[in-house]
């Protein structure tokens, strides 16, 4: 799957390395080329700040589009992450339809929340237009929080195989195809990921007891890289579990480091040995 041309949809957030800070370093890293749709120009991310200043794009979108149409411009890896104004789900769609390349893949980290919470910016109804285009992705990245809210399922801190399996069991209901969901813990000092194609695997890997911001972008950003490299799903889910974990163990013991993980400076050794 080499040569691919990703366009990934997110917010700047100027300071907190997260989203197109985060997405654009690592999708370079393996290699490909990334063309960028910013949904918002925040100051920083919004959770752990206060006061910070947000300019939506949503207006100019369309244009930036429209030119693209008018250049003949086509991606064949369209990825979104957060979002932020229910416009972007009509043009992630129209992005879909009309600027992919055959045999494109969509891939979709519904990003809106953590610890069983939505993040500041959203509410139902945001969560709504994240579950109306389930379907048009073909790999959807949420942690267990935004699983929860899409699969209208209550979010619990302790659970069995059973309740997550029916979780991606409703995410399916509502169109999912390929998920992949984050942050599973099963025992205490242990978390890990679920891919589920048709078929159930888990990857379980220590829990570092501090979290951090951004983990998520980190996460999905390394994981798309990875899977455009080889195209084996469940290596790169593993893969990039592995490397949020190094990435949160380089970050841990920095007091003046806590708004996201240090990834700069292992992500080129991550990137040759794997
Ligand atoms: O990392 C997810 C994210 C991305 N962008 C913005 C955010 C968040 C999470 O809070 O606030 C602006």
């Amino acid at each position: 799957m080499k040569n691919k041309k990703i366009i990934t949809m997110q917010d700047i957030s100027c300071y907190g390395q997260c989203s197109i800070t985060v997405a654009l370093p690592v999708l370079s890293a393996y290699g490909f080329e990334t063309a960028i749709l910013p949904s918002a120009i925040l100051s920083t991310h919004t959770a752990g700040f206060k006061d910070f200043f947000v300019h939506d794009l949503s207006d100019d979108l369309p244009k930036i589009i429209a030119h693209w149409k008018r250049e003949g411009i086509k991606y064949d890896v369209l990825y979104s992450g957060y979002l932020g104004d229910n416009r972007h789900f009509e043009y992630l769609l129209y992005i879909k339809r009309n600027l992919l390349n055959k045999d494109s893949l969509v891939i979709v980290d519904p990003v809106m929340g953590d610890h069983g919470k939505l993040y500041p910016a959203f509410g139902p109804d945001y969560v709504k237009h994240m579950k109306s285009i389930l379907k048009e992705a073909d790999i959807i990245l949420p942690n267990l929080t935004e699983a929860c809210f899409l699969a209208n399922k209550e979010y619990k801190e302790e659970y069995d195989e059973a309740y997550i399996k029916d979780v991606i069991t409703s995410l399916k209901k509502e169109g999912a195809k390929t998920v992949i969901l984050t942050g599973v813990s099963y025992q205490k000092g242990k978390t890990g990921v679920v891919v589920d194609d048709g078929k159930y695997q888990y990857y379980c890997h220590d829990k570092l007891e501090t979290s951090f911001h951004g983990t998520g972008d980190v996460y999905s950003s390394s994981f798309i890289g990875m899977y455009l490299k080889t195209n084996d799903l469940f290596y790169s889910a593993k893969c990039a579990a592995d490397f949020v974990v190094e990435c949160i163990k380089k970050t841990v013991g920095d007091e003046s480091h806590l708004y996201g993980v240090k990834f700069e400076s292992i992500l080129a050794d991550f990137v040759s040995k794997h």
